[in-house]
């Protein structure tokens, strides 16, 4: 009697409920950017928070590493089908952000922008009560450039591509604005539980 072995084994229960539909495991890290990897400069780099054009609080490097960190453990799901779970991150919740920024949000949208002129999109509610962080450490070590080091947004619960890589500011926007994905055919908000991968999903 043939066994199915190690490598065609079918994820176990607990695993396949934790697959999103249309979703597979991979055990590898794939990166996916639209353009070049931008290596940044520390020494330069600021983080800002925005209201429109208006600067709402601003830190280097050194003054955003002293803000207090959180951890996450979490499954993570890019819309290219693959799914990897566990993945471990350490970095400023945005709950803390915007604390450390002694501000009351002023609307209910933002929009991420990234060193090479990514941005997407992220309901604030979906950023904040623990669901997500900027991201400065990806399994204890600081986040590769190809992944999105020194700093990336990380919202583990919608699809990968609303997680920006080289993040370097946060804009509150008076209404849900496209970001670069959303604009070319992307789903406005990306559950990956009720596979919204493409707009009218
Ligand atoms: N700044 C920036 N962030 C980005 C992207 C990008 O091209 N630029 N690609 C997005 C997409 S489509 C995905 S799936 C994930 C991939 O992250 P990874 O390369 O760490 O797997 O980053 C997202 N964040
Ligand atoms: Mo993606």
């Amino acid at each position: 009697m043939a066994t199915r072995g190690f490598f065609g084994r079918r994820p176990s229960e607990p695993e396949a409920a934790r697959l999103p539909p249309g979703q597979y495991k991979t055990e590898d890290f794939p990166v996916l950017s639209a353009g070049a990897t931008p290596y940044v400069d520390l020494a330069k780099w600021r983080f800002t928070l925005k209201h429109g054009p208006r600067q709402l609080a601003s830190w280097s490097w050194e003054e955003f590493d002293r803000l207090p960190k959180t951890a996450f453990k979490r499954d993570i799901h890019c819309v290219t089908k693959w799914s990897k779970f566990d993945t471990t991150w350490e970095g400023v919740s945005i709950d803390e952000l915007l604390a450390a920024a002694g501000v009351a949000a002023p609307t209910g949208f933002l929009l991420a922008h990234s060193v090479d002129g990514y941005t997407t999109n992220v309901p604030l509610a979906d950023l904040t009560g623990g669901k997500g962080m900027v991201a400065t450490a990806y399994e204890g070590l600081p986040i590769s450039p190809s992944h999105g080091g020194p700093a990336r947004l990380l919202v583990p619960h919608l699809y990968f591509w609303k997680s920006a890589k080289w993040v370097n500011a946060l804009q509150f926007t008076e209404r849900d604005e496209p970001g670069f994905w959303e604009l070319r055919g992307y789903h406005i908000y990306g559950d990956p539980w009720r596979e919204q991968r493409f707009t009218g999903d």
